[in-house]
């Protein structure tokens, strides 16, 4: 009889609950009714379609007091900017810019969605960047470099007559958070993109886009004027070259006038760039910027680029640009990813940042969970690019943080930004992991203001995309905080870093050999496993990469007494008998570490499942199955890589821990089969 009025109780609140898809995002706000004469609630001095924006959202969702939108150009606010403040019983929301009072309007919306007061307000916000970015890595024929989340919401066949109804809602959630930038296309860019009939498409997105706020780049390949120009060749020194250039821009501005600009890979992985024709990468950037320059459009120059060389990759950067400083004109922006190899789950901050210092910087981060788990596992991205944007650089001194270098404050900068990596698909949650959501969502909020404390933003999301109840946000947000260091344990721990299985990046391969393949495509050039011990030496006995920070961070790197232990395989080879500051050896601590991570899933399996009476039926299956698929593939891993060390330390795996469950020979047997059926 008591069971049974147990799952009574359970139906009835589960079932109050109405079905969710996660389509809404974290906008579930609920419609107010109101009568047709309470419109006069919201007023505003001024009239465009962004204004009508924002008083469609309060005449919608806003239950709070009148509010007035006061367009004023000298509101005192920064650019995109905005002033809320409370008086008689009325709200006002000032800026300089139509698209300050839209973003007033979603702050308003933000405290009453999470149950915050909002009457006592008196609220100055501005942001930490002026341009914050999305980068798609979508292809023109639909799928998505890197994506898990469903092919690319651009219908490129049906643009530009058919417009989804998915592209404003795509453009009113960034507005929302705050991203009013978007780079359409893959950043291996097809040249297709700049030709007429592409570019009409192009315009139709910017032109739905442009009320949010949200301004269109595209990323080109620098062989474009060859590839669809006709040119011999893609010289940026040829005036040929260059004359096509400006005369593609001029066309982009016609169809577009507030077109942002162009986002390049060159010289990288395969690209073309600059160097084929025994130019710089400053020639090349600034060929473009000269044909933007009219425009005000800029040019983000990305820094991901590496040879095959001898030389460490990790140092590859620095070496390319550094002698570059200075020589890139001033609506040039090197685009920085935060690590100095790729997006794993810990890597250093990138040695570049600071070190040029006569040319602007800004960071890329990465939101889909390419080596993250993809879009399966539930990873919160907020804390890496909290410990990134908080890294010092020690390149002016104590406190020259990653953030201050890149947000203009440090070094004056005529154009500053941030970009991420999109995890966005035609998937009707957005995202494919209902909590993947809460990255795209993180990356927007810390755009905007790059010192929010990862726990407030996650507590902001969690209220608003499932319910502001205590019961349920204390533990979700205990689960969120830790679990990117969770991935780091099952997957990476103390500085190990790219042991992924061959180019899916998802299981784990440290045995990874592709006989004849690059070397620094290969885990074993990263984690150099040997009877010695592991890790790759960055010191001045090794590839000495730790000379390109600064001082006194270089000593503290290069010292394994000093380095930080979370890095500690980064930048040594350190002995499987080393003492950790524990007191146990770096064998048994690596083995405790890789445990630890797959108990931490298991331990959230456990908070999700007794939650399930605040989450509505679909989005709880969807994120209970997916924790499951982590907790298996994080024993993988765990077992993957502590078997295969093995093999090197000799030493057996502490007792008090679980032992493996699968045989070395058949994981690898199983990940060869799977790289198999991706060919
Ligand atoms: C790597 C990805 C590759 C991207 C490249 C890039 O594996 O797909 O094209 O970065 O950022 O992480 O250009």
């Amino acid at each position: 009889m008591k069971k049974l009025v147990v799952i009574f109780i359970s139906v009835f609140i589960v079932s109050h609950l109405a079905a969710e898809d996660g389509s809404r995002l974290w906008l579930r706000f609920q419609e107010t009714k109101k009568e047709a004469t309470d419109s006069k609630l919201f007023r505003s001095n001024r009239k465009s379609p962004t204004i009508t924006i924002a008083l469609d959202e309060l005449n919608r969702y806003w239950k709070g007091p009148a509010v007035d939108l006061i367009a004023d150009k000298k509101a005192g606010t920064i650019k995109d900017g905005y002033k809320i403040s409370y008086k008689g019983g009325k709200i006002s929301i000032s800026a300089a810019r139509d698209i300050g009072l839209l973003y007033g309007v979603y702050h308003l919306l933000r405290l009453q969605q999470t149950g915050k007061d909002a009457t006592a307000l008196n609220v100055e916000e501005r942001p930490s960047y002026e341009r914050r970015i999305l980068n798609h890595w979508d292809n023109l024929d639909g799928s998505i470099e890197r994506g898990y989340a469903g092919r690319s919401l651009w219908q490129w066949s049906q643009l530009p007559d058919t417009l989804s109804p998915r592209y404003e809602a795509y453009a009113r959630a960034n507005a929302s958070i705050g991203i009013n930038g978007t780079v359409l296309n893959n950043v291996n860019a097809n040249p297709q993109i700049l030709t007429p009939e592409y570019l009409l498409k192009v315009k139709a997105l910017a032109d739905l886009f442009r009320p949010y706020g949200l301004t269109v780049y595209l990323s080109v390949n620098f062989a474009a004027p060859k590839a669809i120009g006709g040119l011999p060749d893609a010289d940026p020194l040829n005036k040929d070259v260059q004359q096509w250039w400006k005369n593609k821009v001029k066309e982009i501005y016609a169809l577009i006038p507030d077109f942002g600009g162009l986002l390049v890979k060159a010289n990288s992985e395969g690209q073309s760039g600059p160097q084929d024709y025994g130019r710089t990468h400053a020639d090349g950037a600034n060929m473009l910027a000269d044909a933007l320059k009219p425009y005000q459009g800029i040019v983000m120059w990305r820094a991901f680029v590496y040879s095959p060389t001898k030389e460490d990759r990790a140092k590859q950067a620095c070496q390319e640009f550094v002698p570059l400083d200075g020589q890139f004109r001033d609506n040039v922006i090197i685009q920085i990813k935060n690590g100095p190899i790729d997006f794993q789950p810990r890597e250093p901050f990138s040695p570049l940042f600071g070190a040029l210092r006569h040319t602007q910087e800004m960071i890329e981060f990465q939101i889909t969970q390419e080596y993250l788990g993809h879009s399966k596992q539930l990873v919160y991205l907020a804390p890496l690019f909290e410990e990134t944007l908080q890294s010092d650089t020690y390149s002016d001194g104590k406190g020259a943080t990653v953030a201050k270098i890149t947000d203009g404050s440090l070094r004056p900068a005529r154009v500053t930004a941030i970009a991420g990596v999109a995890n966005t698909g035609d998937e009707v949650n957005w995202c494919g992991h209902p909590f993947a959501q809460s990255n795209w969502y993180a990356f927007g909020r810390l755009a905007w203001n790059h010192n929010l404390p990862s726990e407030q933003i996650a507590d902001e999301w969690i209220r608003m995309t499932f319910t502001p109840d205590e019961r349920f946000v204390r533990p979700v947000k205990d689960m969120m905080m830790s679990s990117r260091e969770t991935c780091v344990n099952y997957m990476m721990p103390y500085g190990l870093h790219h042991i992924f299985a061959f180019n899916q990046h998802y299981g784990p391969e440290p045995w990874g050999d592709i006989p004849g393949g690059r070397a620094d495509w290969m885990p074993w050039y990263y984690h150099n496993a040997d009877t010695t011990g592991v890790g790759f030496d960055r010191t001045a006995t090794g590839s000495n990469a730790v000379a390109q920070y600064f001082p006194s961070l270089n000593d503290v790197y290069g010292d394994i007494s000093r380095c930080p232990e979370n890095l500690l395989l980064w930048f040594h080879h350190v002995p499987w008998e080393y003492k950790l500051k524990n007191g146990g050896s770096l064998w048994d601590n690596l083995c405790y570490r890789y445990d630890e991570g797959v108990q931490q899933v298991r331990s959230y399996q456990k908070v999700w499942d007794r939650l399930e009476t605040w989450v509505d039926a679909q989005r709880f299956r969807e994120v209970q199955s997916r924790l499951r698929i982590q907790a298996k593939d994080a024993l993988i891993w765990k077992d993957a890589c502590l078997l295969y060390f093995q093999t090197f330390s000799g030493q057996p795996i502490p007792y008090d821990i679980e032992r493996p469950v699968n045989e070395l020979d058949e994981l690898k047997e199983q990940i060869r089969i799977k790289h198999n059926s991706t060919l």
